[in-house]
C-alpha cells in the first residue's frame, strides 16, 4: 500500500535523523567491535525498520517499492553493516514468503520478521554454486511427512543471527537444473542444522556471514514454501529481482554520503593557499560523482515505479544494480583520492567505505550476472 505523501515524508525524516544522530556516530565502533549493540537493534525495531516491505496485514509498513527505495537511499548514508542487519528481513529473508508463501506461512513468520523478533536469512549460495545458482547440490528428500536436508550453504548473510532460513534445496536429484529446486522455511535450531564460524571479510564489519550446514536435518513437509515442489528457483529469482533494486538504492545512498563528505573535506582542506575545492581537477572528481549518483537515483526510482505499476522489471533491476554498484565503487575511489593521505587512514572512515562498497558488485548477483540477465532479456524480447 502506498503511504500518503505526508506520512512518507515523516518516515523519511525520522530515518534520516536516526541515521545521522544514532548510526553515523557509531560507525567506527561497529567496525572495531564487529558487532551492532542490541540497544541500537531495539531502536531499529521500534522504528519499524525491519518490516518496511512486509504487508501491513502481517505487521509491516507495507511500503511500495518506490517508497522502500527512498528509505534505502537514507539507510545508505551510513555504514552498510547497519542496513545489512535490516536488509534480509526486508528483502531476501522475507520476500520469498511474501511472494510465494502459503497463508499459514505468512501468518506464522511475517509478523515476527516485521517486528524484528526474528532475523530472516536466504540460503542459496553453496561452495560449488554461486553465480550458477541452478547447479546447487543441497538435497531435501521427502521421507514420510518430513524432508531430510543435506548440504552446505556458503557466505550466508546474517546466518549467525538468523531465526529463519529460506533454503533452496534440490527435491528432485534426477533433475539437475532449476526445475529440481524447491524452497523451504527452516527454523534455526532445527536438529541437524549447524552454523559455521563467522567469516572474516574485507569490509562491512558488524554484518556477519557464515556457512549453514545441514546434516540429515529433518524438516516437516509443511516447511515447503508454497504448495508444490520445483518452484524454488523461480522464487529465488523473483526475490533477487526485488533485492537488486533495494541494493541499487543503498549504493546511491552510500554514494551521496561519500560525495557530501568529499565536498566538505575539499572545501575545508587548504593547499597552495586555497581550499582544494577551488582546483578544477578536484572539481572534476566531485562533478563526475555527483552526476553519476544522480543517474543512479533516477534509474532506481524509475525501475521501482515501474515495478509498482505491475511491470516486469528484471532488466531494469539488473541494470540499476549493475550501474549503481559500479558507480559507488568509482565514487568511493574518488572519495579516497579527494581525501588524499587522509583517505587512506582508518580514522577518517573513507577507506572503510571503500572496502565496504566492494561487496555491492558481488552479492545478490555479480556485475557480470547482471550483464548476462540484461543481455539475455534483450535477446529474448527481440526474438519474440
Ligand atoms: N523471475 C521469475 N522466473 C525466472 C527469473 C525471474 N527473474 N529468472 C529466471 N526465471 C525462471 C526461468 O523462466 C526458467 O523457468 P522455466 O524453466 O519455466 O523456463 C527458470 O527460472 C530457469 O531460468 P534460467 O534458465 O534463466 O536459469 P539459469 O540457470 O540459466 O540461470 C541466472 C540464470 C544466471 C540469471 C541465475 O542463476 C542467477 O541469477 N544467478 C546469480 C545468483 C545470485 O544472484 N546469487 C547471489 C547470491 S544470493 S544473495
Amino acid at each position: 500500500m502506498a503511504l500518503d505523501p505526508e506520512t512518507l515524508e515523516h518516515l523519511l525524516d525520522t530515518v534520516r535523523r536516526f541515521v545521522r544522530e544514532r548510526l553515523v556516530p557509531m560507525e567506527h565502533k561497529i567496525a572495531e567491535d564487529d558487532e551492532i549493540p542490541s540497544t541500537l537493534l531495539d531502536e531499529m525495531r521500534a522504528l519499524g525498520l525491519f518490516g518496511l516491505s512486509i504487508p501491513e496485514e502481517y505487521g509491516g509498513l507495507g511500503l511500495a517499492m518506490a517508497e522502500e527505495v527512498r528509505v534505502a537511499f537514507e539507510l545508505g548514508q551510513t555504514s552498510p553493516a547497519f542496513r545489512s542487519m535490516l536488509g534480509t528481513n526486508n528483502g531476501i529473508g522475507s520476500q520469498g514468503i511474501v511472494l510465494d508463501g502459503r497463508e499459514e506461512q505468512k501468518r506464522a513468520y511475517l509478523p515476527r520478521l516485521a517486528s524484528g523478533e526474528i532475523i530472516g536469512s536466504f540460503a542459496l549460495t553453496e561452495p560449488d554454486s554461486g553465480s550458477d545458482a541452478a547447479a546447487l547440490k543441497t538435497t531435501a528428500i521427502r521421507d514420510g511427512d518430513h524432508y531430510v536436508v543435506n548440504g552446505t550453504k556458503r557466505f550466508i548473510t546474517n546466518a549467525p543471527e538468523a531465526g529463519l532460513f529460506t533454503l533452496m534445496a534440490r527435491t528432485d536429484p534426477e533433475e539437475k537444473g532449476a526445475r529440481g529446486i524447491s524452497a523451504f522455511l527452516v527454523e534455526a535450531g532445527a536438529s541437524g542444522l549447524r552454523i559455521g564460524p563467522v567469516d572474516r571479510k574485507m569490509g562491512q564489519r558488524g554484518a556477519h556471514t557464515a556457512d549453514v550446514i545441514f546434516e540429515d536435518c529433518r524438516v516437516p513437509a509443511s516447511a515447503l514454501l508454497g504448495d508444490r515442489e520445483g518452484q524454488g528457483f523461480k522464487t529465488a529469482m523473483k526475490v533477487l529481482d526485488r533485492g537488486r533494486l533495494h541494493i541499487a538504492a543503498v549504493c546511491v545512498g552510500v554514494a551521496e554520503r561519500l560525495i557530501r563528505d568529499s565536498l566538505a573535506y575539499a572545501m575545508e582542506r587548504k593547499q597552495f593557499g586555497r581550499p582544494i575545492a577551488d582546483f578544477q581537477l578536484i572539481q572534476a572528481m566531485l562533478a563526475d560523482s555527483r552526476a553519476e549518483a544522480y543517474a543512479g537515483r533516477a534509474m532506481v526510482l524509475d525501475a521501482a515505479t515501474r515495478r509498482d505499476a505491475g511491470e516486469t522489471v528484471a532488466t531494469e533491476a539488473a541494470s540499476a544494480k549493475l550501474f549503481c554498484s559500479e558507480m559507488v565503487g568509482r565514487v568511493a575511489d574518488r572519495a579516497v583520492q579527494i581525501h588524499g593521505g587522509a583517505g587512506y587512514i582508518a580514522d577518517y572512515g573513507v577507506e572503510r567505505f571503500y572496502r565496504d562498497v566492494r561487496l555491492f558488485r558481488i552479492y545478490e548477483g555479480t556485475s557480470q550476472i547482471q550483464q548476462l540477465v540484461i543481455a539475455r532479456n534483450m535477446i529474448r524480447d527481440a526474438a519474440s
